[in-house]
């Protein structure tokens, strides 16, 4: 009811960052790109393997000096995997404890996306991705996030050969996808959503450059080689923004939406990360992914800042200039100064810069060292730390199934009208 609303918003107004001056408005009336790595983790980023980085346009970008790179960056994401990432990116809503938000509430909800925040603000909106519409019931979210275009698979010319694991090949999805982004009016928000780099990893031995890894477990091994062509499917696409100019007029984020590898090879990841073993702190700290905004003219640099996907939308709203101060998102910007950065991830574990929870083990962040018995004064820190992260998830759970955007519109905002879009290929 508006009453859960009312408590979902007085704590959220007890937790708004302040603003970040030396940010904020920098990319106003730019385009927006948003290039969504499938299960790209951090660790690949500098990472080198039979004599190669596996990655180089990638760490290039990352160490950019108009990229803001984030090395403390966590994904949160739980059953609904890519759908999770995607909740907590377009609404900074949490995804559920269990199965996928978008699946069981994407099509009724009522919510306050970037698509809708953003076309609200002269911008045309966009999402591509190489798979069926219906996966992860995308093909009915995306209305209720109010993109006014959706290039799924029909929008595609998929010829034999042109799909492995999951759907077509990153390369060609993104080459062909240049057509449909050349006729965005702009200012435009894009998001792309690849797909190679998708468990178990396999590859056609064409698009094959670089040797298998070597820790005999066979979904690990293939990791290296699709994230390499993943790369060199970033590297294609970007020199194309180059050659058309977009490149320069746009701001340009990119992520990886969660772990490729879980945390179920526990050997094979010592073996990669060249350990004998790993501890759950080890483990937690894999669960990094990369968290990128490049923009000519951006003053760039490697950000040490704890975060999350949960911070993404408050970070490019304030970035983009949108006044963002009454809204239902449970982020903050991680550009702000004095922001919490306590991550919390959906199982109630979480980390900030003094702990990390795993079950019931307490590390001290920045050693990796267990702590036994926590001081009086570290005990008192810990608990609002918890207090936060149970907080925000169960309150970010009622606004979901609870569908409580209904009562509460923030200023600026028109309500989506969900029957405004239609993603239907029209028979050319
Ligand atoms: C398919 C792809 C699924 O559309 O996005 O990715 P996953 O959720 O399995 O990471
Ligand atoms: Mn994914």
């Amino acid at each position: 009811t508006s009453k859960d609303m009312d408590e979902v918003l007085s704590y959220l107004n007890k937790n708004r960052a302040g603003s970040n001056i030396q940010y904020y408005g920098k990319a106003k009336g730019k385009n927006v790109f948003v290039l969504h790595l499938e299960s790209f983790q951090q660790f690949m980023i500098d990472y080198k393997w039979d004599g190669q980085e596996v990655t180089p346009t990638i760490n290039k970008y990352y160490h950019d000096q108009n990229t803001l790179s984030f090395d403390n960056f966590f994904h949160q994401v739980g059953q609904g995997k890519t759908s999770d990432a995607e909740m907590m990116l377009e609404s900074s809503l949490y995804g559920l404890p269990s199965g996928s938000a978008m699946t069981t509430y994407g099509t009724q909800n009522t919510f306050q996306s970037a698509p809708a925040i953003l076309d609200q603000k002269g911008y045309s909106t966009a999402a591509f991705h190489g798979d069926v519409g219906s996966f992860w019931n995308r093909n009915n979210t995306y209305k209720s996030f109010g993109y006014q275009y959706f290039f799924s698979e029909p929008y595609y010319d998929v010829k034999t050969n042109y799909k492995v694991g999951y759907g077509m090949k990153d390369k060609i999805f993104l080459k062909q996808s240049v057509k449909y982004i050349e006729q965005l009016p702009q200012p435009f928000y894009a998001k792309l959503i690849t797909l190679t780099n998708h468990y178990p990893y396999d590859l056609d031995s064409a698009n094959v450059s670089i040797k298998k890894t070597t820790t005999d477990d066979s979904t690990v091994d293939g990791y290296v080689q699709t994230s390499k062509y993943l790369d060199q499917s970033f590297e294609e696409f970007i020199s194309y923004l180059k050659k058309s100019g977009l490149y320069k007029d746009s701001m340009i984020v990119m992520y990886g939406d969660h772990y490729g590898i879980s945390n179920n090879h526990k050997k094979a990841i010592a073996q990669l990360l060249g350990k004998k073993e790993v501890t759950s702190y080890d483990l937690t700290m894999f669960q990094k992914v990369p968290f990128m905004i490049h923009m000519d003219g951006l003053k760039g640099g490697i950000n040490h800042t704890y975060g999350g996907e949960i911070d993404v939308l408050p970070t490019l709203l304030d970035l983009l200039g949108v006044k963002n101060t009454d809204t239902v998102q449970f982020g903050n910007d991680l550009l702000s100064k004095n922001r919490n950065q306590t991550v919390a991830f959906r199982n109630g574990d979480f980390v900030s810069p003094n702990f990390t929870k795993v079950g019931n083990t307490t590390y001290d962040t920045k050693t990796g060292k267990e702590i036994k018995t926590l001081t009086a004064e570290q005990q008192k820190t810990y608990d609002q730390e918890l207090k936060h992260v149970t907080t925000s998830l169960s309150l970010s759970d009622s606004v979901i199934t609870g569908d409580l955007l209904r009562f509460y519109t923030p200023s600026n905002f028109t309500k989506v009208n969900k029957s405004d879009y239609n993603y239907k290929k029209s028979k050319a």
